[in-house]
């Protein structure tokens, strides 16, 4: 019997699209899902309906998936992320071979891709973690691939991975190799945190609008169809436009229905957490995590607007920058989050040695995923200029866009905290960008704190940097100064 091109492993959402896709594409693939006691087999199932009179092949064991595959073996698991990750490599690796190709898609931590690339390879077994973002509809149709791993892998897996992968208009898939270890699923994991910010930002715009300019839904769906049309031109803002205007079967707005509490799955989490470690200010990602968090203490929330919100003041909303302004607001808000997610790419290449391309992670995340947009064509021109660019903001495209769009952005946070908006990623990417670009600021009193009650030492504007100075502040301290390093 003939043998498959590649295996796949989980027949979830995900899993099925993908095999679906990979299929179309002219390649066979063996299909294997664990078994369901007392329910017929996934597999089956999934045969006998959209996979019916395909090019699959379906297996009930993980030997006879393993031995269905030609070699040097390709397979690939779309499982949930986690111990079932190492749970299903313990079991395939008494079938494997030396140069088979293990491929995880799933959403799996970076340290773990790290871990299991190097366990991996003392089985001289080659183990990629891919991220892999575009939802369902991606996964059928041509997701965003960001393979990474065991370099050696990427010659065997790259026809298949590019050849489901969405494509540009000129032809380029949206699948390039990202670099070794965890890279892939570290660049996924950032893609997910941006992802975070752009959805919290688009929150942020439409409290604004909904509430400053009594729009009823339709209005504001016309709006949000307006600004994709242009700059702000992505998936996300088309889709909520979308969901603006959309009616259930009572003719009601669904939106309106919706409970606002904001569930997440950790990739957001993951990214400030990689921030903290690398020292990063990814200040907009995290306040767009913990508005999930604060959005779920509800009985608080209530309790809190019974005190709180009954205040005329607050009923009294007004705008000086009116659409303009909070469009403007959005933009040069998003370019902050952008600015920040790329400057922790940066920090984790330089540590892990990844010599990540950015430019490349740019122009494959301008279609088949989630945070696809115009807007990504301007991140890769800027790194095609330069590509060692230390800061996005430093670009001649983006440094104007902010500029023009600095007085609105301004208004909008006032006129927000003036009003009881909350704002959280709209004020904190302004914070960001005036603390960027103060050249006097406030830390030497954190400095000269510091020193004040711990012998911290400080370094001085008129002396080298590296050396570092104590003073006895009270005349009651000792000349002992506490280690100069940085935690
Ligand atoms: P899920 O994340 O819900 O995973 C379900 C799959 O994992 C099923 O096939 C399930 O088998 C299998 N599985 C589990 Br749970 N525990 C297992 C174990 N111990 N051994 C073997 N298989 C196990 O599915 P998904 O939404 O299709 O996502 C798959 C991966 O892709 C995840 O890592 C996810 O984070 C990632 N991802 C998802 C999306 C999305 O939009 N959904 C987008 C991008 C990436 P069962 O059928 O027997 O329970």
């Amino acid at each position: 019997m003939k043998e498959s091109d590649i295996g796949l492993i989980g027949l979830a959402v995900m899993g099925e699209n993908l095999a679906l896709n990979m299929e179309s594409k002219g390649f066979c693939v063996s299909l294997y899902n664990r078994p369901h006691p007392k329910e017929e087999a996934v597999v089956d199932k999934f045969l006998e309906g959209r996979g019916k009179g395909k090019n699959f092949k379906g297996t009930h064991t993980i030997e006879e998936l393993v031995k269905s595959v030609k070699r040097p073996r390709r397979i690939m698991m779309m499982v949930k992320a986690g111990a079932p990750v190492d749970e299903l490599i313990e079991q395939l690796l008494p079938y494997l071979e030396p140069g088979d190709v293990l491929i995880d898609g799933g959403n799996s931590d970076f340290h773990d891709t790290e871990r299991r690339v190097e366990e991996l390879a003392k089985h001289n077994i080659y183990f990629v973690g891919t991220g892999i973002s575009g939802g369902e509809e991606g996964a059928l149709h041509g997701p965003s691939i960001m393979p990474g791993g065991a370099p050696e892998a990427w010659p065997l897996v790259k026809d298949v991975l590019q050849s489901i992968a969405a494509k540009l208009d000129d032809g380029t898939p949206c699948c390039a190799w990202i670099g070794s270890g965890g890279a892939g699923h570290f660049v996924k994991m950032v893609h997910n945190g941006i992802e975070y910010g752009d959805m919290q930002l688009i929150a942020e715009a439409y409290s604004l609008l909904k509430q400053t300019e009594n729009s009823g839904n339709e209005e504001l769906a016309a709006v949000f169809r307006e600004w994709g049309k242009g700059d702000l031109n992505s998936y996300l803002i088309d889709i909520t436009a979308d969901i603006l205007d959309f009616k259930d079967e009572n003719g009601h707005y669904l939106l309106d229905s919706i409970l606002d509490v904001a569930g997440q799955k950790g990739t957001g989490k993951w990214s400030v957490e990689a921030a903290l470690d690398q020292g990063a200010p990814l200040t907009l990602i995290t306040e767009a995590v913990f508005a999930r968090f604060l959005s779920s203490l509800l009985s608080e929330r209530k309790k809190a607007s019974r005190i709180y919100r009954d205040s005329p003041v607050l009923a009294q909303l007004y705008m000086s920058g009116g659409r303009d302004a909070i469009k403007d607001a959005l933009y040069a808000s998003k370019l902050i989050s952008y600015t920040q997610g790329f400057s922790l790419m940066k920090e984790a290449s330089d540590f892990y040695k990844w010599d990540l391309d950015y430019g490349v992670i740019a122009k494959i995340w301008r279609k088949g995923c989630i945070i696809r947009s115009v807007f990504l064509t301007k991140i890769t021109e800027a790194y095609a200029k330069e590509p060692l660019l230390e800061n996005l903001l430093f670009d001649s495209f983006f440094s104007n866009k902010i500029q023009e769009a600095l007085p609105s952005w301004r208004s909008v946070v006032a006129d927000g905290a003036l009003n009881g908006i909350p704002l959280p990623c709209m004020s904190s990417a302004l914070s960001y960008f005036d603390g960027l670009s103060t050249l006097h600021s406030s830390a030497n009193l954190i400095q000269a704190q510091r020193d004040y009650f711990g012998a911290h030492t400080y370094e001085r504007k008129d002396a080298e940097r590296g050396e570092f100075f104590h003073t006895d502040w009270t005349g009651k301290g000792g000349n002992t100064v506490s280690g100069s390093y940085n935690a």
